[in-house]
Order: C-alpha cells, then structure tokens, then sequence
C-alpha cells in the first residue's frame, strides 16, 4: 500500500513508518533466557511444572559471555538480514533489560548486565533496524493470573506491564519494532492495549508496533506459515529454525538453506517479511548449523537479491514443482529450485514472453504455444541449487494460471 493519494492522515503516517519495513524483507528472531540454559525449549518452566523457586535459581547461574550479540548482529548484516528482534522478556518472566519494576533481571542477578543494552549496541553497530520482543503473559508476576479475577490484581500487573513498556521506550534510545507476545490472559480493554500503545508512540513517533496487544496496529504476524495479509497490509511471517524458538539442542532437526530461500521467495511474493529465528546457547552461541544455512543464503542473496528484497508486485501464480515466481512490473523472476535439466517448461503464464535470461546473465533460449513456455539449451546442472532464477520479460499484467483440468473451462479443448 505504497499510493498515499486516497489515504487518511493516520494511513500516510504509517506507510511513513513502515516504508523502511516494506523494503527489509529479512529478519533476525532472537530468543535467549533463562530457559537457554536448560535446553528443552522456551517454555521449559510450564511443560515441565518446575516449581518456581528451583527456576530462579536460573538466574544466577546464568552467566552468559560479553557482547554475544555483536556476532548475532555481525552474522545477521552479513547474511542480508535487514533487522532484528530480540526477547527482552519471555513468558518466564526473567527481564534482560535493567528495570526499576523488578530485580528479576540481568543487571541484579547472574549475568550482571543488561544484555537488551549489548543488544542495541550491536545491531545498531551494524546498521541494523532494532526491535524488542515483549511478552505480556508472565509466568512469574504474582498477580500474572489473579489479574483475569480480580481488579487490584489487574490493575497492579496492567501498570507493571506499561511501566515496563515504558522502561523499554525510554531507555535505549531510538526503537524500530515493538513486538508484543501472548496477551494471556486478559482482553484488549483489561490490558489497556489502546493507552500502554499510545505511550509508546509519544516515546517512539517512528516505531511500528505489530498486532499482538490485541489491537491491529501496524504489521501481522503469521507464525511458523507464510500467509499474506490482504488488502495491502504489512505482514511479517516468524519461522523457527528448528522447531523451538529458545535453545533446544534435543531439537535437532533445522530447515536448510534452500528451505529459508523457498521462504523468502515466498514472503517477497505476497509482499511481507520473513522474522528467522536463532535460539542461542545460554552462553550466547549460535547453533553453528544456524550459521552454517545463514552463510549459504546470504551468499545466494548475494547474487538474486532484487528478485526477493524488489520484487515484491502482486501476481496470480499456481503452483508448480519446478519453481514459483516473484514479479516487479513486467519482469517476472522464475526460482527454479527444483532444477529439471536443460528444459524447463512453465505452463500457464498467460503473457507473451519478450526475453529470457538467467538472471543477471546470458539469454535463454525459448518457445512459447499458447500457455506453454520451454525454456532449453539450459545447463543440465543446476547454476544454483538453493534456486536459479530466471528473468522473463512480459507483456501486459503478468497471470500465471492452470485450473485442475488439461484446460481452463473457458478455453477450446
Ligand atoms: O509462546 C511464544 C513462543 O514461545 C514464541 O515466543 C513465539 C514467537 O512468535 N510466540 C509465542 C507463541 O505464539
């Protein structure tokens, strides 16, 4: 939703906000904790009903190194990674940042400094947009349950949310992204989302908030699926890299490059982001597989990144196992990431092809009969197995469709 010619005051502020968003495409999820320290996902302390006293003792024997967050930063830019978000407190309630609303925190306990500030300091080194992951459920809070019955409860763990909000807002300098977590187990109105929003925006004028205060506000956030948001709203699909967002080493399975690179191409053709999430170890090590698929794709972006971070233009496409498309006008960008050999067709585009190139190289041969493109004289290797994209010049509004029978029901048999 780029055009501000028919948008209200309050719409043109956002596009405003959000231009920088649109354009990032790729981001950097961490989640760290306590919880790092056991091994068994972030919500290590419900699943296993730890009780609370033998958890705090986490707190001290958290002890993770300096400036980890400067290799995550430093990794993040490398790989074209555009942002980052990371938990400045998760459900268990442990703060990361230095706050006067509790001594639950990385100042006062183990780690003996505020890891949100190296944080920062770090993305901020890079160039990185900054974001603070935030959950409102808190598992330790005293009043984090009884607040749903009973309205001092309420309104004592309501102000030690904002207040914390508030710390957040005002003690590190500029922020990009608020990102709200898990608004158990109150509603909109019991959270006073509306009010602790509109603090932040007088904090933050620039900062885009997205719609887990169970208001709208800025971006969504579908979650571990690429869903594009619908009538041009800024979207952003968070992924685990395995299937925990907290270090969980027993966890081993971890999608590969050529998965983060179906995602992305994914995310750039409905027009959103993808948030990927790392879970380092307590001491603040990435997982070196991380590292290792992180590395390939940003040596993949490297080459094909106007096909993803550019072209982010609407166009009706169905599936096809060789590949999928992402558009910018009328250049469609073909990911082959299933490489066929030296001929590849593409049924169903309904435009008349103009050229054929391997992106950024040489022209590819091609004959078009109806909705039937054969691209051949191609190498029989693939030139990039995470994906080789092919660059199509076309006439007219590109539309790639197939229907379920050999024809479309309105078309001669
Ligand atoms: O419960 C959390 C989960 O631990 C993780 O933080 C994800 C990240 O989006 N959010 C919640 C599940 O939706």
């Amino acid at each position: 939703m780029e055009n501000t010619g028919n948008l209200t005051m309050e719409q043109q502020d956002r596009e405003r906000r959000l231009r920088w968003f649109r354009q990032a495409r790729f981001g950097m999820f961490i989640h760290w904790g306590l919880y790092s320290q056991l091994g068994r996902h972030e919500w290590v302390m419900n699943r296993e009903r730890i009780p609370a006293a033998e958890y705090e003792k986490l707190a001290d024997s958290w002890k993770p190194r300096p400036h980890a967050a400067r290799e995550w930063a430093k990794l993040a830019k490398e790989v074209g990674m555009r942002y980052m978000v990371m938990t400045t407190k998760h459900h268990e309630g442990f703060c990361l940042f230095d706050s006067q609303l509790t001594d639950y925190n990385a100042v006062k306990r183990g780690p003996g400094r505020d890891l949100v500030a190296e944080y920062v300091e770090a993305a901020r080194s890079e160039g990185l947009r900054v974001g603070f992951y935030y959950s409102m459920m808190d598992w330790r809070h005293p009043d984090g349950v009884q607040c749903k019955r009973d309205e001092a409860a309420r309104r004592r763990f309501v102000d030690y949310i904002h207040g914390q909000v508030r710390e957040l807002c005002t003690n590190y300098g500029k922020l990009d992204i608020m990102w709200y977590d898990v608004s158990w187990p109150l509603d909109v109105d019991e959270w006073e989302s509306a009010k602790m929003n509109a603090m932040v925006r007088q904090l933050q004028p620039d900062i885009i908030i997205n719609d887990r205060s169970q208001l709208p506000e800025d971006f969504g956030t579908p979650e571990q699926h690429i869903t594009p948001a619908k009538d041009g709203r800024a979207w952003e699909a968070c992924m685990t890299f395995n299937e925990s967002w907290g270090y969980t080493p027993i966890d081993a399975k971890f999608k590969t490059a050529w998965d983060v690179v179906s995602m992305l191409r994914q995310v750039a053709a409905g027009g959103g982001n993808l948030l990927l999430n790392i879970g380092p170890s307590p001491e603040g090590d990435a997982p070196p597989i991380c590292v290792e698929e992180l590395q390939k794709v940003g040596a993949w972006l490297q080459r094909y990144g106007p096909a993803i971070y550019e072209a982010t233009d609407p166009m009706e496409q169905e599936w096809q196992i060789t590949g999928a498309f992402t558009r910018k006008g009328d250049r469609v960008y073909f990911h082959c990431n299933r490489w066929p050999g030296s001929e590849l067709a593409i049924g169903g585009l309904r435009n008349r092809v103009l050229s054929a190139h391997l992106f950024n190289g040489p022209a590819v041969r091609f004959t078009q009969q109806s909705d039937r493109l054969v691209l051949t004289g191609l190498p029989t290797e693939a030139p990039d197995p995470l994906a080789t994209v092919i660059e199509l010049q076309v006439e007219g509004e590109p539309r790639h469709v197939l229907g379920t029978g050999y024809r479309l029901l309105d078309e001669d048999t």
